[in-house]
């Protein structure tokens, strides 16, 4: 891959622009900046795909942008984006091609993997899953006794559970009813537990998730799901055909845990975990709203991958947003992003967006091995709006750290009630006002507060926003929404030069996790040659236990 001869980011000349530029422009406030051009708050605003983005909020000048977008070309963001859409290779740690973008492709387009155009696989594994949940949806699949099956429990971890959980709580508006969905993702007994107890193993389907069928919590889970409908199905192992079925790549495994491979559901090892909420995986989701509510997801989907890849990056909302991101994180030292969504139904967006943005870009190596010298992706965090106000914007609007945020809202409301989306509104639109205005020592003091009162009531203001104004949530717009995300991640990858497709970081806890279960589970006292901190933990546990 060509990163291997790309100069270091910090060598590059809109990289010491930059640097020089913020020396200049570190202390400027929003105030002024607002003061100065009257039309800031209409200029610095973009719209794609029907999401329309005000970016004025943050504490950039045009200089600013003009050397940002100088960053993007110098790093040939035009050409890697074309290399990911392409099916090149790209994850180049596991040779691997990027491409949950295929995922939406139209019918009739041609992307190669390894010389085969994988976009009819694409369509068939939809169109399969299609007749699956209509079977399900309408009660002519049904459980082994001849119910009707209303329970569906997604199991699986990461990629396997962040997309499906978040997208059934994002369209729950459009779900039937008259069905229940749960999610069990960890390897804590109480989640699966908790998740059946009020469930007749009669009217419950399983899902179970996994692209490599082998992931620890997983497994463990479906195996327990599987012993837990035997026993409440009088150990008829015949049931598990019709309560049993997988979505991964890994047909053999499946095979080997006693699902039948034709109620598989499969996808490809171009699909990252975390980008295949709308593969196979969004199986549970499918089955929630239906296939025209997820076919139209994935059109969203489309519409954000044809604006990223078509949109000059000065009005490419995920190139903007990318480019924000890396001025914040890179030269006011920001180490965090709160995203804040100001409906409910968004109430797991930002859980999903940690394992999107964090996985993808938490890397301490370039493509090409060397440390970075830079920081690289943030921490995510957040809650819907307006909880939060009355939690965590205080370390936000007062606090010493500089947090950007990311505010999300929708103009129209799934529940109309009153005048309730008025105010839900009005409160996004106070907080980025009083984050970036803040109120001054002068206004305070107006207001007749007592001196020693004074400096506790004045807010510094000069916090970042963005605000993310869209309709109304549909299924289209959640595509919309998390591909903006996708590329968002992705523009941050390459100008930082490392690989957001790989997720090394992960095995080490796991591979130790295997070494320390046998020594839990041994009835003999097992020799242990840990460090004398976690020998003396094992110990105390194996002692509490029994
Ligand atoms: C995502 C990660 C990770 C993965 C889980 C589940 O990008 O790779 O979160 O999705 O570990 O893996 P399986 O789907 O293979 O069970």
């Amino acid at each position: 891959m060509a990163a291997a001869t790309q100069p270091a980011l910090t060598e590059r000349p809109s990289w010491r622009a930059l640097h020089s530029h913020f020396e200049q422009v570190r202390n400027l406030h929003l105030r002024k900046l607002f003061a100065d051009d009257p039309a800031r708050g209409e200029r610095m605003t973009a719209e794609g795909a029907g999401i329309f983005l005000d970016y004025s909020k943050n504490r950039i000048t045009g200089e600013t942008l003009h050397l940002l977008l100088e960053l993007a070309e110098e790093a040939g963001l035009r050409t890697h984006i074309d290399a990911m859409f392409r099916g090149d290779k790209i994850n180049i740690t596991e040779k691997r091609a990027v491409l949950h973008t295929a995922l939406r492709a139209p019918a009739g387009a041609s992307i190669l993997v390894d010389g085969e155009n994988v976009v009819p696989e694409v369509h068939a594994v939809v169109d399969k899953m299609a007749s699956f949940s209509e079977r399900v949806r309408s009660g002519e699949w049904k459980g082994s006794t001849g119910k009707r099956l209303r329970n569906v429990i997604n199991i699986g971890i990461g990629g396997s559970d962040l997309g499906p959980v978040m997208a059934y709580e994002a369209l729950r508006h459009y779900s039937d009813r008259a069905m229940t969905f749960r999610f069990v993702s960890n390897v804590d007994g109480t989640d699966f537990a908790e998740a059946v107890q009020d469930l007749d193993a009669a009217e419950t389907l399983f899902i179970i998730s996994s692209k490599t069928f082998t992931t620890l919590e997983t497994m463990t889970n479906a195996h327990s799901g599987r012993q837990w409908l035997l026993s409440k199905l009088g150990n008829d192992e015949s049931a598990i055909a019709k309560h049993f079925v997988a979505v991964s790549t890994n047909a053999k495994e499946v095979g080997k845990f006693g699902i039948d491979t034709a109620n598989m559901f499969g996808f490809w090892d171009w699909v990252g975990g975390r980008y295949s909420m709308d593969s196979a995986i969004g199986l549970s989701t499918m089955l929630a709203v239906g296939a025209d509510g997820f076919r139209a997801m994935l059109d969203g989907f489309r519409q954000m991958d044809e604006h990223f890849r078509t949109t000059p990056f000065d009005r490419n909302l995920p190139v903007l947003m990318g480019l924000l991101g890396v001025w914040h994180t890179d030269f006011f030292g920001a180490q965090t992003v709160a995203v804040l969504p100001y409906e409910q139904y968004l109430k797991r967006f930002p859980a999903y967006l940690q394992q999107l943005t964090m996985e993808s870009n938490g890397k301490h190596v370039t493509l090409s091995g060397t440390a970075v010298d830079y920081a690289t992706g943030p921490v995510y965090w957040g809650e819907p709006g307006t909880n939060g106000q009355h939690s965590f914007y205080q370390l936000i609007h007062q606090g010493t750290r500089l947090i950007p945020c990311d505010f999300i809202a929708f103009a129209k409301t799934l529940n109309p009630l009153g005048r309730h989306h008025d105010m839900l509104m009005a409160n996004v639109f106070a907080q980025t006002e009083a984050l970036a205005f803040g109120k001054t020592l002068e206004q305070v003091r107006a207001e007749g507060t007592p001196d020693w009162l004074v400096p506790h009531r004045v807010f510094e203001g000069n916090r970042p926003s963005n605000t993310i104004l869209a309709d109304e949530l549909t299924p289209q717009a959640l595509g919309k929404l998390v591909a903006l995300y996708e590329h968002c991640v992705f523009t941050q990858g390459v100008i930082w030069q490392i690989n957001s497709f790989d997720q090394w970081g992960v095995e080490l806890g796991k591979v130790l996790a295997q070494r320390i279960i046998p020594e839990l589970e041994s009835a003999a006292e097992p020799t242990l040659g840990h460090d004398t901190s976690t020998n003396n933990l094992i110990r105390r546990y194996r002692k509490l236990r029994s």
